[in-house]
């Protein structure tokens, strides 16, 4: 379970990175970050003083940060890619530039090399500091970070028992202990039915012996109390909570990752919501254990959605909840993030999870699509919190990005009707013919039919209005002159708002959206309204400039596959110019139309460009 809070910087370079797999994304930052320091860094040169007071946004300032920020990535990613255990000569190589880790920026100054060496092995293979989280007791307190209103509320005294299931795969063995530890020490006794923990298959030895220890130790004093689930072969995250449900006996069910610590009273406010209107599906709101110093950083209150993509993230709460007044209420919710509370037998008529997913990924958004859409509700509560680790990467890392998309195909193929476009689109691939194989989704629209669920519109208009809708794109993909068909129409750095002619590599920065009204959005596809709105294509006096889309109205293109790119009002055409001075001998501008062509990847239906 990971997700975008939404920092509008974080975000960018995050939808650049998600894009891709690991070793496509090294190539990609070392080729973007050669790409930056060749073109664009060359042109603000040293930044000009006045051009940094001028700019009111902060826009220069935020593209240092974003190349800071992928600095950091490839670094990362160079040093702390998981190592295989015993796989020493690359352990060596690695260790020697350790001190450049970003699990020592805060954390480790004052440890001998050798510790280093191995807290930073142990970081490699985990994405947190185990070495740390060895040393930390099990049952420390954590901070109660519930709102004041929260402290005095008094539950009843018959609520539904819950049983707690963690998944895992290759956790540390003390990481999972304090889960456990926190789950038994901050639950009632009397509403915890059970622990049920499910190992996806790992290969660690102590998760076995170690593990198994201490489950029978515990169940010597409560027989039967920690069920152990072991997938004889590795099932995905998805099909690993529903293996761990099935084996739960308790009314209600929390699924969790095995990296967290509950905090005080987190069970009760969601047991009573969920007796109150068992279709409820409930998450705790998180924050987070820092992955280095294992500190807990509060998190504001959030919902939880997701992007077209179906990547998870934050959410500012609803007006609604807001004019409550009251930073106690429930939240209500487009989605989830992936850990959950919900009544066991309601889970299984919704129908669980969609057990035709792999790996990880789009389960959780899902699972909040299907259960508005089939009339529960999804909330986060104020009042139960829950502290879980952001790793600085995966376990399960390898192609991680292919998993997702293939997950939100199916997603979009049973759920999101004529919507479906829009996550294509934001995958950038055709929508017939993409070539992903998704699986067979019959028996999820056969679920939808026997429950007979609403629309996806429906969704969108009462549940997540917070959601751009793209109904007007005709077009979409890259954008390639026929001049130069190795090169496309790319946004250029977000600092000057002047696109740019760059080689073809199909990330983001190159997705152009064409739409009905003749708008050419170029660059990511903005996912709500609170994020910035797209950035569209406009002339001024004759020079290509991207503004943004609720300004260019008025500055639009004629555009018709294999055609020219021409302006409306100045009927200057979007064209190549020869020009010695930069890399590719071409660069963009606006001029009297010579006949040039310009062709979009896909088309959305067969008579619209
Ligand atoms: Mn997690």
């Amino acid at each position: 379970m990971a997700c975008t809070r939404r920092t509008k910087t974080l975000v960018s370079t995050c939808v650049i990175l998600s894009g891709m797999t690991n070793i496509v994304c090294l190539l990609y930052v070392g080729w973007v970050t050669n790409f930056l320091a060749n073109v664009y860094v060359k042109v603000p040169e040293p930044v000009p003083e006045k051009k940094l007071e001028e700019d009111s946004k902060g826009e220069t300032l935020r593209i240092i940060e974003r190349l800071d920020r992928l600095e950091n990535v490839v670094n990362q990613h160079i040093q702390e890619t998981p190592q295989k255990a015993g796989d020493n000569a690359a352990v060596e190589l690695v260790a020697e530039s350790f001190s450049d880790s970003s699990l020592f920026s805060r954390w480790g100054q004052g440890l001998s090399p050798e510790t280093r060496r191995v807290a930073l092995k142990k970081f490699q293979y985990y994405g947190y500091n185990s070495y740390l989280s060895d040393r930390l007791p099990l049952d420390r307190p954590i901070p109660d970070l519930r709102p004041d209103g929260c402290r005095n509320s008094s539950y009843p005294p018959n609520l539904p028992q819950v049983s707690i299931v963690f998944i895992f795969v290759n956790e540390a063995l003390s990481v999972i202990l304090r889960s456990i530890r926190s789950a038994l020490l901050r639950t009632p006794p009397h509403l915890l039915h059970e622990i049920i923990l499910v190992d996806d298959n790992s290969s660690d030895e102590e998760l076995k012996e170690k593990l198994q220890d201490f489950v029978d130790e515990t169940n010597g004093q409560r027989p039967g109390f920690i069920k152990v689930v072991r997938h004889a072969k590795q099932e995905g995250l998805i099909r690993a909570r529903v293996s761990g449900w099935r084996a739960a006996s308790a009314p209600v069910v929390a699924l969790f990752d095995a990296h967290v610590e509950f905090s005080v009273g987190w069970a009760e406010p969601i047991l009573q919501r969920i007796r109150e209107d068992r279709t409820r599906v409930i998450s705790p709101s998180f924050d987070n254990i820092k992955y280095d110093t294992f500190e807990i950083e509060e998190y504001p209150l959030s919902a939880q959605g997701f992007d077209w993509e179906l990547w998870c993230r934050y959410l500012n709460p609803p007006k609604s909840w807001w004019n409550q007044n009251n930073n106690s209420a429930p939240i209500r919710s487009p989605a989830l993030i992936g850990c959950f509370v919900v009544d066991r037998k309601y889970f299984e008529e919704i129908g669980l999870l969609d057990e035709g997913m792999e790996v990880y990924g789009g389960e959780n958004v899902e699972l909040g699509i299907r259960v508005w859409q089939c009339g529960g509700s999804v909330e986060v509560l104020p009042c139960s919190r829950i502290a879980h680790i952001e790793r600085a990467h995966k376990p399960y890392t390898e192609d991680l990005t292919a998993h997702v998309r293939r997950n939100a195909l199916r997603v979009a193929e049973v759920w999101m009707d004529e919507f479906k476009s829009h996550v294509y689109m934001a995958w950038n691939i055709p929508q017939r013919d993409s070539g992903i194989e998704i699986g067979d989704v019959s028996e999820r629209r056969a679920l939808r039919k026997r429950l007979q669920c609403r629309t996806f519109r429906w969704y969108l208009v009462n549940v997540y209005s917070e959601m751009r809708m793209y109904m007007d794109t005709i077009a979409y993909g890259v954008l390639k002159n026929s001049l130069k068909s190795d090169l496309c129409l790319d946004q250029g750095p977000d600092t000057d708002n002047i696109p740019i002619l760059y080689i073809c590599h199909g990330m983001t920065p190159q997705n152009v959206y064409y739409t009905s009204s003749q708008q050419l959005h170029v660059g990511v596809l903005s996912p709500t309204i609170d994020d910035d709105d797209n950035k569209c294509l406009v002339d001024v006096n004759s020079r290509p400039r991207l503004i943004e889309c609720s300004y260019a109205k008025a500055n639009t293109h004629s555009f018709t596959q294999g055609g020219p790119i021409q302006n409306r009002k100045s009927k200057r055409c979007l064209e190549l110019v020869e020009s010695s001075d930069t890399e590719f001998g071409y660069q963009l501008g606006l001029q009297k139309c010579s006949g040039q062509k310009w062709t979009v990847s896909h088309l959305l239906t067969a008579s619209s460009v």
